[in-house]
């Protein structure tokens, strides 16, 4: 019989899983992996410069596209313990990666020997499966397993499903219901179930608040988009309509705390629905009502169907839809500021202005990130990629490179802020080396403003500063780092901005070096260094607003709904 060597046959696994494209960097250890790819010649390869990266370059490549599963690979010892930010941000968001390290020989595991550390044990926690294979026979099984958990496969019991009653309780709730939301979550993505579930919104009028994780489930200028709702990344108008609700009907979402804030203000006067695939998901953070476990795609199919049957019994829901579209028209904040150094919401406005609906947006942490998602517009699903649970600063730059990677056709823009970039700056050369276009929109306010901002309770400003004056730097501003030129050392293109007249033609500026170098165009803005940006402490009911709200079409000119200009607009289609 023909033999052949266990990392051939795990190449062959990669390619019937359709799992092509690979991010990482060799070493000894791996080095039979690397020669398996480059015997076999179909698994794509984009090299690294920091394994951390590598595993956020692949949760950027799986978060792009139904079904692509990102690889990151690296050798023994140190490249695994690299990669556990990467497992724990992408299991913490329900995204699979696949981390393929080299290991010592098992002869020389337990001799301390040479990058031979236990990697499985350290992953455990955050994995589906972390192993480490003693014997090479097991090396195609455990790669199938692999891909069967990540694809979420649970063979042989099949995905849990709603039964009709539980379906008939839902509905039931929902028929009782006077003032309906529903909370779209990731899931629904996870599922691929985004369409049938715009399909039940638009069948039953049902407003809808999409989760972080879950932006662009529905398009932020649909009818029966109602905003979205938390202490940081939240408008307005989400909240106030989540507070006059009196059901929230949670599917594939999980109610982070950043989402609810305090549990009695959300959920008080209101019944609760939560559905999620993972049974250990109903009930984790507080009692719904109603609690089904159900994969999220079956749940809104089955609950579409029931609803057609019951039509004749549907209420309207259409006032209900206009009064939150009425708040959306109405509680805006301020974007259009003048201010030099430039006030950060300026910035979100004009990127409104220059990238159009297929944006992908790339993002992580921040107040760049928080003043982003409240201003910023998002149309379609898989264009806000956020690390969002674990929130690594370092992962925008190399998840763009992987989002880039996975769909080279669609404008893909970073937002950083300057922390957050120089985490892991050095991949800007990846981008630049394996010619990968995207814009990295970098907002630099010298500080780490969001744990700057969140001193302010401790009466401090300790050690979140990032400015000094650079002996290199002619300009005296004190902000530290001079972005351009590291960019341009890295080989991308760069440009500064320290007007906000001039914002709109960088953006444009940048598209056009993208495309014309093929490389990552970083636009660095100086912003003002202290801007607090809207926040809540403990409640939604409570967010903090610092800056002036919008009073006029004016104030906030790239809003989804002009102020003022609503006028009994339609609801449903
Ligand atoms: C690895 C890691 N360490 C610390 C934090 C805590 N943290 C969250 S935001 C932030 C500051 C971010 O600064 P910057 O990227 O400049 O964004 P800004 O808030 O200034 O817009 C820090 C330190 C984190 N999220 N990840
Ligand atoms: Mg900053």
């Amino acid at each position: 019989m023909t033999k052949m060597r266990a990392v051939d046959a795990a190449v062959l696994i990669l390619e019937k899983e359709g799992a092509t494209q690979a991010f990482g960097l060799p070493g000894a250890a791996i080095n039979p992996f690397y020669s398996a790819m480059r015997a076999h010649g179909g698994i794509r390869h984009v090299l690294a410069r920091h394994v951390e990266a590598a595993s956020h370059m692949a949760e950027g490549y799986t978060r792009t596209a139904p079904g692509n599963i990102g690889i990151c690979i690296g050798t023994s010892g140190p490249a695994g313990t690299d990669m556990i930010t990467g497992l724990y941000s992408a299991s913490a968001d329900s995204i699979p990666i696949l981390c393929i390290t080299g290991q010592a020989p098992v002869a020389k595991l337990d001799k301390e020997d040479f990058q031979a550390v236990d990697i499985a044990s350290i992953a455990k926690p955050v994995t589906k499966m972390a192993k480490t294979v003693l014997e090479a026979a097991q090396v195609p099984g455990v790669f199938q397993e692999a891909f069967r958990l990540m694809r979420d496969e649970p063979s042989p019991v099949v995905k849990p499903q709603a039964t009709r009653k539980q379906l008939e309780l839902a509905l039931d709730l929902i028929e009782r219901s006077e003032r309906p939301l529903f909370v779209a979550g990731g899931g629904i993505l996870n599922a691929t179930a985004e369409a049938d579930f715009l399909a039940l919104a638009e069948e039953t009028g049902i407003p809808v608040v999409p989760t972080l994780m879950g932006w662009g489930i529905i398009p932020d200028d649909h009818p029966l988009h109602a905003g979205m709702v938390g202490l940081q990344t939240s408008h307005r108008y989400g909240n106030e309509s989540l507070l006059a609700s009196d059901l929230v009907f949670g599917i594939g979402n999980r109610w982070a705390n950043r989402h609810t804030g305090d549990i009695k203000t959300y959920t008080e006067g209101r019944k609760i629905v939560h559905v999620d695939i993972a049974p250990t998901q109903i009930g984790r953070v507080f009692a719904p009502d109603l609690g089904i476990v159900s994969d999220a795609g079956s749940f809104i199919r089955g609950l579409l169907e029931l609803v057609r049957e019951r039509k004749a019994q549907q209420r309207d829901y259409s006032d209900w839809a206009r009064e939150c579209q009425d708040r959306k028209g109405r509680l805006q904040r301020k974007t259009n500021f003048d201010n030099i150094p430039i006030k950060p919401q300026r910035v979100y406005q004009e990127m409104n202005r220059a990238f159009g609906p297929e944006t992908r947006y790339v993002t992580t942490i921040g107040l760049s990130q928080i003043a982003g998602a409240q201003m910023l517009h998002v149309f379609r699903p898989r264009h806000w990629i956020n690390a969002g649970q674990a929130g690594p600063l370092g992962w925008t730059l190399p998840a763009a490179i992987g989002v880039a990677t996975a769909d080279p056709s669609t404008q893909v823009v970073a937002l950083s802020g300057d922390y957050d970039f120089q985490f892991l700056i050095e991949e800007l050369a990846v981008g630049a080396q394996f010619r990968i276009p995207f814009v990295h929109v970098v907002v630099n306010n010298s500080y780490l403003g969001l744990i700057r901002q969140s001193q302010r309770g401790f009466e401090m400003d300790y050690h979140v500063s990032l400015g000094f004056d650079n002996i290199n730097s002619e300009d005296d501003m004190g902000y530290g780092v001079d972005h351009v030129k590291v960019a341009e050392g890295l080989g991308c293109k760069a440009v500064r901005v320290t007007d906000p007249n001039q914002l709109f033609e960088a953006f444009q500026e940048a598209k056009r070096l993208a495309e014309e170098h093929l490389v990552p165009v970083v636009v660095e803005v100086i912003l003002e260094k202290v801007t607090n940006i809207s926040m809540g402490g403990a409640s939604i009911a409570q967010v903090n607003e610092f800056e002036p709200i919008a009073e006029t079409e004016e104030d906030a000119p790239t809003a989804i709904i002009p102020i003022g200009s609503r006028e009994g607009a339609p609801v449903g289609v």
